[in-house]
């Protein structure tokens, strides 16, 4: 068998030279950027690295191909390896999660999301709209019943997870366009334990009466009881979508099955591919057989031309992901957030929730006199990455913020243990116990600056650069 760790390096060095002979600025940035990653404890829960084969996908002709449409029915001719490309993503798609639907276009997780948001909208409504506008077929509309269509297509009700609790601007959030092109409501957490109260979410979906009941969270470290949700949206005539963008990994892995797998309970289910997953940086949506005419509209309904290239990378990373070996990732990637979690609570920090069963934490920063912003340039400084992050009624609001929230797929991916991530919480731990608030320039206290102790950044980095050295990032990628 080649070389593999040869291989790779030779490619991206002869691929770095051809990018230099035109942009050298370009070249230069990508070096850098694989240095920097190599060199710091990536701890955004968000991030992940993709293998040297779903990275080498994405740099092809598939990028210069035009391909609207869906399999074997394009706008454009000559898409025949598109539809491979894209029959193969979705194929691996529904074998991994036993999804009965699989649509690989979506370009990034808001996407996944809007075309989700459509497809119900166009399942729900459209269909006994055309019945009552005595039509078969939206193109034989005229433009007074578009008018009356647009009428009926707004304005329905979406119920969704707070940003705040942990979900996603996508759910319904005033200034994203979910929170525009539906009459919204907001489910919250309880406000003592910072846990999901189904009963509070079933009290709200029936005086609410949602088209859509949302599942699924950015920054909420539980598990989520997804036949609980079928329940409550069952019980309101809702459509249950899922968005399971940060723990699709999770879910592929089968770490989270029976219950917690939000497949065999929900309608729709979308992902982002590029968190836990681990693959190209993109979307997708999952679906029942009933829902599945209405998505595979998602082009052109909601998206242009699909990124033939970052499907391709998908396939590749879904084919990776469908191996033992990532059952074995998944578990580590949860059994190193509870280490995480557990090396913060022994140092007296407080997490939202008390702790975690998933692959992230949200480190209420308030205890050490930090609103999040600063904690988050502190970390940076000591070259810890994370990201600050809003706590549920928080009161420095979304942009300073009193959280900051560290997940365990990155660093898993690297190989770092148990042991490695309770030493992370040490380290992150003696940083914020060493930053001070810093004043305004009117002497008052300030949100955003800081003063990090001397000699604190130099010993954290030496410490991670011990680790970092035990669990190199590509390891044999030499470039040249
Ligand atoms: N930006 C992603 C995250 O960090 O969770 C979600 O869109």
């Amino acid at each position: 068998m080649a070389d593999l760790n040869a291989l790779t390096s030779s490619a991206y060095s002869q691929a770095l030279e051809v990018i230099a002979s035109v942009e050298p600025r370009i070249a230069e940035a990508t070096r850098k950027e694989l240095a920097d990653q190599r060199s710091s404890l990536k701890l955004i829960a968000s991030e992940n690295y993709a293998s040297p084969a779903v990275l080498l996908t994405m740099g092809t002709w598939f990028s210069d191909k035009y391909a609207e449409g869906t399999i074997g029915h394009r706008f454009y001719a000559g898409c025949q390896n598109v539809d491979t490309v894209e029959s193969l993503a979705a194929e691996h798609a529904r074998e991994l999660f036993g999804a009965e639907y699989a649509y690989a276009q979506p370009h990034s997780g808001i996407d996944a999301n809007l075309v989700a948001f459509w497809s119900i909208l166009a399942h729900r409504v459209e269909g006994p709209w055309l019945e009552k506008a005595g039509s078969k077929n939206v193109n034989e509309l005229t433009d007074a019943d578009w008018e009356s269509l647009r009428h009926e297509l707004g304005n329905q009700r979406l119920l969704g997870m707070s940003l705040d609790a942990g979900g996603h601007l996508t759910h319904g959030f005033r200034p994203n366009i979910s929170g525009k092109m539906f009459h919204q409501q907001q489910y919250g957490t309880d406000p003592e334990t910072g846990l999901l109260d189904y009963a509070k979410v079933a009290a709200k979906a029936r005086e609410f009466k949602p088209l859509i009941l949302v599942a699924g969270y950015s920054a909420y470290p539980r598990r989520v009881d997804f036949a609980k949700m079928r329940e409550i949206a069952d019980e309101v005539g809702a459509t249950l979508m899922v968005d399971m963008a940060h723990f699709a990994g999770l879910v592929a892995g089968k770490v989270f099955t029976g219950d917690e797998d939000p497949v065999p309970h929900a309608h729709v289910v979308t992902t982002t591919t590029h968190k836990s997953l681990r693959g190209p940086r993109g979307g997708m949506v999952l679906a029942t057989e009933e829902y599945a005419a209405s998505v595979d509209r998602g082009c052109p309904m909601v998206l242009g031309g699909p990124l033939s290239h970052v499907m391709a990378a998908k396939a590749v990373a879904l084919a990776e992901a469908r191996q033992p070996s990532f059952q074995t990732y998944a578990q580590q990637v949860a059994d190193n957030a509870k280490s995480l979690a557990e090396g913060f609570l022994k140092r007296d920090a407080r997490l939202v929730t008390g702790g975690t069963d998933n692959h992230l934490v949200l480190l209420d920063v308030s205890g050490f006199g930090l609103t999040g912003r600063q904690a988050e340039s502190a970390l940076l400084d000591a070259g810890v990455v994370t990201n600050r992050n809003s706590i549920p009624a928080d009161p420095n609001g979304a942009w300073y913020t009193s959280g900051i929230r560290l997940g365990t797929p990155a660093l898993t991916t690297r190989g770092f243990g148990r042991d490695e991530f309770d030493h992370v919480a040490e380290l992150v731990v003696h940083v914020l116990q060493n930053t001070q608030p810093g004043t305004t320039k009117a002497g008052g206290p300030s949100k955003a600056s800081y003063a990090l102790g001397d000699g604190v950044a130099d010993k954290v980095k030496d410490a991670s650069a011990e680790m970092l050295d035990k669990h190199p990032l590509y390891p044999g990628l030499e470039l040249s």
